[in-house]
């Protein structure tokens, strides 16, 4: 009789993510709650670090962003103070934490959700979201070379 189970190991549904836990999470004490939750959805903690992120890693990390009429004040509030990083694994662990996290304005993520429940958002505090999450798998594999360069 042959096993139809497929190792954890080979299985390409099983990925990492980025999450960040932002200053403003932070210096809300929610660290806790937003590893809480990943830890009760059923994901791996794979890494975790308190980084002081520097304008070059962000440069990098935001590249998509650079430019754009809010990216230096979204440079200058993720150095305000120190992020958590995490790395997390899964299976479709990026669309699950995305799914986690909420809508990025905080105003209109649903309840439930790590943004919908925790953050508001007004004027330039949009950006203040507790949490970021990796849009799609090769996302998640670029940011965590970048917040974990040993990983
Ligand atoms: P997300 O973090 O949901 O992936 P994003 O990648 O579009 O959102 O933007 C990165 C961060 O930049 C986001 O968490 C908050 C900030 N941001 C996005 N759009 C903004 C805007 N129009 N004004 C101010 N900050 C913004
Ligand atoms: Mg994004």
């Amino acid at each position: 009789m042959t096993t139809q189970t497929t190792p954890e190991t080979t299985d390409p549904t099983v990925e990492r993510t980025l999450v960040l836990v932002k200053p403003d999470g932070m210096r809300r004490g929610l660290a806790g709650e937003v590893l809480r939750r990943i830890e009760a959805k059923g994901y791996t903690l794979v890494a975790v670090e308190l980084v002081h992120a520097t304008p070059e890693l962000l440069a990098q990390h935001y590249a998509e962003h650079v430019g754009k009429d809010f990216y230096q004040p979204l440079v200058d509030f993720m150095m305000s103070g120190p992020i958590l990083a995490v790395a997390v694994e899964g299976q479709r662990v990026v669309e699950g934490f995305r799914s986690l996290a909420g809508a990025t304005d905080g105003t209109l993520a649903a309840p439930g959700t790590i943004r919908g429940d925790l953050a508001r958002s007004w004027g330039s505090k949009v950006m203040q979201n507790i949490v970021h999450g990796s849009d799609a798998p090769e996302s998640g594999a670029r940011e965590l070379a970048l917040w974990f360069p040993a990983l």
